[in-house]
């Protein structure tokens, strides 16, 4: 029979071992969270100590490392309420951006704008630079998501949908092919000289030349 805390040297072991060879090493643990009201304060470093949620040390006796088996059921507890806690606080803090006006979420999207007018390339690389990619409307729902940011600004907001080779074949920024359209009565027009999208302040929309200013919204 181990001992616990060799039970304990062997995870470590493990850890570093396949962090090193995953170049996906956890660092140092993060500070202690801020005393909190839900008892689960100075846990927060734990995702540091047992890796990130999919990584090769999981639930002991399922996807665990074989001989990784048989950890205390107590670190997977620990591990649970750390997601719990950090959950809680994430949609604690989504709350206040909503609340501020500066998130909106469809689904599971968030969509967020800088306020600022640019051509298209500036657009998208802002938003690639943020973690993101241009807001792109697939359905109803999210076209009145992007809207609502159109409204809040009063501009006409760039999407995320271009003109590919053949003119007034329009795609997404990856290039498959659009499931939503929401053009404006007589749109696109532009005949092969319009290649982005922008949205007008009635949520329709229409092909237009990609080196003027418009609204970043970007979607994540
Ligand atoms: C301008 C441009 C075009 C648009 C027409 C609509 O010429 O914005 O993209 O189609 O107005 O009248
Ligand atoms: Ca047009």
């Amino acid at each position: 029979m181990r001992s616990y805390s060799s039970y304990v040297l062997i995870a470590v072991a493990t850890l570093l071992v396949t962090c090193h060879a995953l170049h996906k090493c956890p660092g140092i643990p993060g500070i202690p969270g801020l005393p909190g009201r839900d008892g689960l304060k100075g846990q927060i470093h734990l995702p540091g100590l047992l890796g990130p949620p999919g990584s090769l040390i999981g639930r002991p006796g399922r996807h665990g490392l074989p001989w990784l088996q048989g950890l205390p059921d107590s670190l997977d507890t620990e591990r649970h309420d750390v997601l719990v806690n950090l959950k809680h606080r994430l949609s604690r803090l989504e709350g206040v951006l909503a609340l501020n006006g500066k998130i909106r979420e469809v689904g599971d999207k968030i969509l967020a704008s800088n306020g600022r007018e640019v051509d298209f390339a500036s657009a998208l690389q802002s938003c690639e630079e943020a973690g993101g990619t241009i807001a792109t409307p697939k359905n109803e729902e999210e076209n009145k998501a992007i809207l609502g940011i159109v409204k809040q600004y009063n501009r006409y907001a760039y999407l995320g949908i271009k003109e590919g080779q053949t003119s007034g074949q329009f795609m997404y920024i990856n290039g498959t092919p659009l499931n939503y359209t929401k053009w404006h009565q007589y749109e696109p027009n532009g005949k092969g000289m319009e290649k982005c999208v922008e949205m007008y302040t009635d949520g329709s929309w229409n092909d237009k030349k990609c080196n003027v200013n418009r609204l970043t919204i970007c979607e994540f």
